[in-house]
């Protein structure tokens, strides 16, 4: 779609910057927080990048007032950060914690105070570790009643504070990195488990935007939700449905049920004969049908580019470590992997790579924006997007980024762009504000505006410094997006 003149960012959009509980506080056990089961995890040898853990973070836990600070002076409207679950409900459920719910108070205190909007994340992944070793964590619906009491005694706390809230950070990526390839906490490496998990993570996710419903009529609630648009190796109509059966297997089938209350029907049916479908019990489909959100939260990365699936494609399946002809390698490649018959994945010629591998896929997010905007029809706010790179601390204590400029500033053109197409987005937070704990990646790999410096083996001072970035981003807030236009030749 051509547009002579793109429209401008509505008034009011909420230019942010995100984090996560874990990645930034540190502290992790004080004023009584309970342990995560990330606290546990990442303290099993191998199980992160040289071992990394978030026990001290960028220690966001005694320095937020100098990060809020920062934020009002790059200007940012929001903020988006998780609470940890732990901090408020030490062992998930029971008495509330005041003392550690009070670094809450104080930082939203702080964000009002400052202009800066709070967008609350209930969950990003830090589990209370007891209710995984009592119930199993989600894979019981003692969990998810965990979640819904917690979630309250959260969301009327800050009634009149906080209007913002997302319910569950990449549903999709916790389940599949916890429950189904054992990368993440509690380890497993079982699809049907995961299925079932996730249908359970649905049920608290309904209820949870039901309830802040009930609490504040007033409240904007939703998922945020992992979203990689699928695109088709080329246009071999074999590989345009595998392109659509990956759509419908790693995105529609989380989105569908959040919106409209129920899983795909075509990819529902292929899982019910698979023996791997979630078990729904009577009553589910009420529950999820009462809990459609405000908007869907959207974090982009990457898409995916697929072909054919290798039990139709021989070449392909030729070449892969896998035997058609020895029915339990048959077996155990559907009951695990259900997928491998309706797509495989692909390299994308036409895209660059960050240093970690991701594609960097700027016209992708249009694409995801759009078709998340066409199927849905839900305001989409932005809750992550960003590049991780190595950053350089120069002796003058500068930090030159021009690739997380370029990174950015071509994902803000591509939204804009979308936005003329007719999305509606209620706003974009970077990630992240300052610089973190990834995951899987220790502190090495930077997606800040604020670089801060330690390292994977050292806190070191842990100060802050402003990068390139940071006054950019300031800039672009400062002219509510207006100025990222298309360069000259680019398309
Ligand atoms: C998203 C998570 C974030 C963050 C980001 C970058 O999936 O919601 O918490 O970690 O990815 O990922 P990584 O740290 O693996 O580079």
């Amino acid at each position: 779609m051509y547009h002579a003149k793109l429209d401008t960012f509505p008034a009011g959009f909420l230019w942010g910057a995100a984090s996560a509980a874990y990645q930034v506080e540190g502290a992790a056990d004080a004023d009584g927080k309970g342990k995560s089961v990330w606290d546990e995890f990442s303290k099993v040898p191998g199980k992160t990048f040289e071992n990394t853990n978030g026990d001290v973070a960028v220690d966001h836990y005694h320095r937020v007032l100098e990060d809020v600070a920062l934020m009002k002076e790059m200007g940012l409207k929001t903020y988006r950060f998780s609470i940890a679950w732990a901090r408020v409900f030490p062992s998930g459920e029971g008495e509330v914690n005041e003392d550690g719910s009070r670094f809450y108070d104080r930082l939203i205190h702080a964000l009002l105070a400052n202009g800066i909007e709070p967008m609350v994340t209930l969950y990003h992944w830090d589990l209370p570790l007891a209710l995984e070793k009592k119930y199993g964590g989600w894979r019981s619906r003692k969990t998810a009643d965990a979640f819904v009491e917690y979630a309250r005694v959260v969301m009327e706390r800050y009634r009149h504070q906080v209007k913002y809230w997302i319910t569950f950070n990449e549903q999709n990526v916790f389940m599949s990195l916890g429950y189904r390839f054992g990368a993440h906490p509690p380890g497993i490496r079982d699809f049907k488990t995961m299925m079932e998990a996730n249908h359970i993570v649905n049920l608290a996710n309904a209820r949870v935007v039901k309830l802040a419903h009930e609490i504040d009529p007033s409240y904007r609630i939703g998922p945020s939700f992992g979203y990689g648009p699928s695109y088709s190796y080329d246009c071999d109509p074999n590989h345009v449905l595998a392109a659509m059966n990956a759509d419908a297997f790693n995105n529609d089938w989380w989105l569908d049920v959040y919106v409209k209350g129920r899983y795909p029907k075509a990819l529902l049916y292929q899982l019910e004969k698979a023996g791997l479908a979630p078990t729904i019990r009577e009553g589910d489909y009420d529950i999820l049908a009462q809990g459609r959100p405000d908007f869907l939260g959207m974090n982009y990365y990457h898409g995916g580019t697929v072909q054919w699936n290798r039990y139709e494609n021989q070449t392909l399946a030729d070449g892969k470590d896998f035997n058609k002809t020895d029915p339990y390698q048959m077996q155990a490649q559907w009951s695990q992997a259900p997928e491998t018959r309706m797509f495989e994945t692909a390299k994308n010629p036409h895209l660059k790579t960050t240093a970690w591998g991701w594609e960097i896929d700027p016209v992708g997010f249009r694409v995801a924006l759009r078709k998340m905007y066409d199927r849905y029809e839900l305001p989409i706010l932005v809750t992550e997007n960003g590049i991780g790179a190595i950053d350089k601390l120069e002796a003058d204590h500068t930090i030159k980024d021009p690739y997380r400029i370029e990174y950015l500033r071509t994902h803000i053109l591509e939204m804009r762009k979308a936005i003329t197409d007719g999305v509606e987005v209620l706003g974009y937070c970077a990630w992240s504000f300052t610089d973190l704990l990834s995951w899987l990646n220790g502190y090495k790999k930077r997606y800040g505006f604020v670089y801060v410096d330690r390292d994977d083996k050292s806190e070191r001072t842990l100060n802050r410094y402003k990068k390139d970035s940071f006054f950019w981003y300031r800039d672009v807030i400062a002219q509510n997006g207006n100025a990222i236009e298309e360069k000259e030749g680019e398309q």
